[in-house]
């Protein structure tokens, strides 16, 4: 049962249908019905009240990765059920409806996901606290496989009927030879039972062309005037793509300033007093112009001094880091920033000067020698709050990334570990689940996540690891179902599903991943056979301007191939990567998973939030001492997950020597063979061998993030867990241990902490 408490609602779907004079349900087609309830949920929003306290938060971010929002409207209405019931006895399906929803593509992975659940959280929690981003139109490339390699097409979401509003709310943003005007869209956030709302805020262009779109991705990135909106993050290896990316992050920043700034004012701000009425919590660097133009705002149109203005912004922003991978920290270089937007050259220009003045390290400047703008460096002297996204993120930044700014400003630096909205990732996607922890616990943790430990009495309970067992069956059930249907996969229910879903990229090591499917093929044709069949499964876009990211997925394309055709080895080992991974088969691929795989190299994942997902869904953990996984290990116990591998002070160190040597661990028995069958005949044959003997040189010879040295321990713990799946008492007590300490990983307990320790919007009624 859905959204358990069911709400008497005032009017119910069938009368709202009556009253627009519209046809009885079971004469609609599931498009129509699709369209009225979109129409119906739009109307039963649009009842809630805004948020009233004195301070909004402003989450300003480049991407929302917000997936369907029908089930979860429903759900977050206290309705799901009762429509569903409805729609049963009109012989509809529910389900199917959902399925006709198109998902917006307006992030790439963790960080536009991480965005998603903030504002639904806030939302719940009833705080003030809006989401600001862009409205792309064709959002993230729809990813199709063809000869095994990823081709990247538009990805068109927007319909005439959608979840966006129009409003009448727009600005006008002046970049050096031209001004566009803004019209600002809304998604309505609804929280959990809750009356009040909030908006996601995304600004548009006021007419995007689609014309200007080439073959596949491709497109004129010159007229700003008419693409700015086109796409997510177009490809930023050149430097047209660059200027539009800096064009897309000024008009996204200067949009909000204005609203932040028409908000408060109509609250009674004299702008001196801003940072009473709002604060700005930045979504990594992509954001961080608005920390300038709030400052030109005030200085220009309303004459404060630029020393106040620069205290009010500073006061009222605090910035997030997401990623220690230096290449992911944008620098600009001033001449791109001053084709652009040349007044906030200045300003910026301004600040630097500040800086240099105060501190002579080179480290801390925000224009380098080069004349790069290091957009973190600006955030972290102008602003508040400086945090990272679990504990050994954070305790990187401060003791070695940022170790500079930490003994200039310690009082600036905080973690906030990440969370996931319990109510997408556990009440609407996996709904037997949910049901049956109500059975065992009741409903407490939906509003109090930490509840779910109440499970822990569980933990011996013979008669709950047989019904877990068949959850687990019957979500592999439906998942088989609906991808046998959408992409011709046929997975086995009855194997282990061992599951590795997010971007490509080598940090994340699913070529290490690859190299184990390699070792188990090469056993499976020795004789040395599984005691039950595995099934892997990946899933995960990679940027197409990243050629090793397009390799990996080739290679496993690859091997799916001959693997699942080869009748000798079929038997026990499948692998797939579904084409075009998003949220909507996130949520349908994490329930049914047994093995989860978070086996970046230490140190590189800041978080991550997939592998809070799969443990609240009851997966077991295969990982590394990286990102939020170190909090997962502690809070479960080393008994209860998969722990392999360097950890990230030895990682560090040998960054710092540079005592990593790929080949060193390439000539040791058993890692040749298996690092060789990437450019064997076999696989040649059904691939590219450019992009197979580029990936095999790239892993002998430099492997940057060090796949080959965990590669022996990751097979040997995956071994391991192979064989405890076999006991299946051991398996599913670990499992409802894992179940019971997720409470930990709620976004609502991270968004409270944002609250008390950063934002504070409840002193300021
Ligand atoms: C930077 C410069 C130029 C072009 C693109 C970018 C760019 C774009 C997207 C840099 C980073 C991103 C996205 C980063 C991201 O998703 N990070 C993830 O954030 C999650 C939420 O905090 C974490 O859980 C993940 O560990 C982290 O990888």
């Amino acid at each position: 049962m859905k959204g358990i408490k069911i709400r008497t609602m005032n009017h119910n779907f069938t009368e709202f249908l009556k009253r627009g004079g519209n046809k009885e349900l079971k004469e609609m087609t599931n498009q129509e019905i699709y369209y009225k309830l979109l129409e119906y949920v739009k109307e039963e929003a649009e009842k809630k009240s805004e948020n009233k306290s004195k301070k909004k938060i402003y989450y300003i971010s480049a991407e929302f990765l917000i997936g369907k929002l029908l089930s979860n409207n429903l759900i977050n209405l206290g309705i799901y059920k009762e429509i569903r019931e409805e729609l049963k006895n009109a012989g509809k399906k529910l389900s199917d409806i959902e399925e006709l929803e198109t998902e917006p593509s307006l992030g790439n992975g963790g960080l536009g996901r991480l965005a998603s659940c903030f504002v639904d959280s806030m939302s719940t929690l009833g705080i003030n606290g809006e989401g600001i981003g862009l409205n792309y139109h064709c959002g993230l490339f729809k990813q199709v496989f063809k000869k095994n390699e990823q081709n990247a097409e538009p990805n068109y979401w927007i319909e005439d009927e959608s979840w966006l509003r129009d409003t009448n709310i727009g600005y006008k943003v002046k970049f050096k030879n031209f001004t566009l005007n803004s019209k600002l869209k809304r998604i309505d956030i609804l929280g959990y039972e809750k009356d009040t709302k909030n908006y996601l805020n995304l600004f548009d262009i006021e007419s995007v062309d689609y014309n200007l779109i080439e073959e596949g991705i491709t497109f004129d990135e010159e007229i700003i005037e008419k693409n700015l909106t086109l796409f997510l993050y177009p490809d930023d290896s050149t430097k047209k793509g660059e200027l539009l990316r800096i064009y897309q992050q000024y008009f996204m920043v200067s949009n909000a300033a204005r609203l932040i700034i028409a908000k408060a004012v109509e609250k009674g701000s004299n702008i001196h007093d801003l940072a009473d009425y709002a604060f700005v919590q930045i979504n990594d660097t992509h954001p961080s112009m608005v920390i300038p133009e709030l400052i030109r705002i005030m200085t220009e149109e309303y004459k404060i001094s630029f020393e106040e203005s620069v205290e009010i912004v500073t006061a009222m922003t605090g910035y997030t880091n997401h990623t220690i991978l230096a290449e992911a920290l944008e620098k600009w270089p001033l001449e791109y920033l001053e084709e652009v937007v040349p007044d906030i050259v200045e300003i910026i220009k301004k600040l630097d000067k500040i800086v240099k003045i105060k501190y002579n390290n080179e480290n801390v400047q925000i224009i380098d020698k080069e004349d790069r703008v290091h957009m973190a460096n600006m955030d972290i002297h102008f602003s508040s709050s400086v945090n990272g996204v679990a504990y050994l993120h954070t305790e990187i930044l401060k003791n070695s990334e940022l170790k500079d700014f930490y003994e200039i400003y310690p009082e600036k630096f905080n973690n906030k570990t990440n969370g996931i909205t319990f109510r997408r990732w556990l009440e609407s996607c996996n709904e037997d689940l949910a049901d049956y922890i109500k059975e065992l616990i009741g409903t407490g943790y939906l509003t109090d996540a930490e509840k779910l430990e109440e499970l822990l009495k569980f933990s011996d309970d013979k008669e709950v690891y047989r019904k877990l067992e068949n959850i687990k069956k019957e979500n592999k059930l439906k998942l088989k179902e609906y991808l046998q249907h959408t992409q011709g996969i046929v997975i086995d229910e009855n194997s282990i599903i061992d599951t590795q879903i997010k971007r490509f990229h080598e940090y994340k090591r699913q070529q290490m991943n690859a190299l184990y499917v390699i070792k188990k093929y090469l056993d499976i044709k020795s004789g040395k056979l599984p005691e039950r069949k595995i099934t892997v499964l990946f899933g995960g876009k990679a940027a197409p301007a990243y050629i090793i990211a397009q390799d990996i997925i080739h290679l496993i394309l690859c091997l799916s191939e001959i693997i699942n055709n080869d009748p000798e080895v079929n038997k026990y080992l499948n692998v797939y990567l579904v084409e075009n991974y998003n949220v909507g088969l996130a949520e349908k691929i994490i329930p049914a998973t047994d093995i989860s795989e978070q086996i970046s190299l230490a140190s590189k994942e800041a978080s991550g939030t997939g592998n809070m997902k799969f443990m609240l869904n009851g997966a077991l953990t295969l990982g590394t001492m990286d990102g939020a996984n170190v909090e997962i290990c502690e809070l479960v116990g080393n008994e209860n997950i998969y722990i392999f591998g360097k950890h990230s002070d030895e990682i560090i160190e040998l960054y710092e020597k540079e005592g990593y040597v790929s080949k060193d661990y390439y000539k040791q028995e058993g890692i040749k063979e298996v690092v060789d069958f990437i450019t064997s005949k076999e696989l040649v044959k059904v691939g590219n061998s450019e992009r197979l003997e580029r990936l095999h040189n790239e892993l002998v010879n430099k492997d940057w993030f060090m796949t080959l040295i965990d590669f022996k321990e990751y097979y040997e713990v995956k071994e391991k867990m192979l064989s405890d799946y076999e006991n299946k008492e051991l398996w599913y007590k670990k499992v409802i241990n894992n179940i019971a300490k997720a409470g930990f990983f709620s976004s609502d307990r991270t968004i409270g902490q944002y609250e008390n320790e950063i934002w504070k919007t409840k002193d300021k009624k």
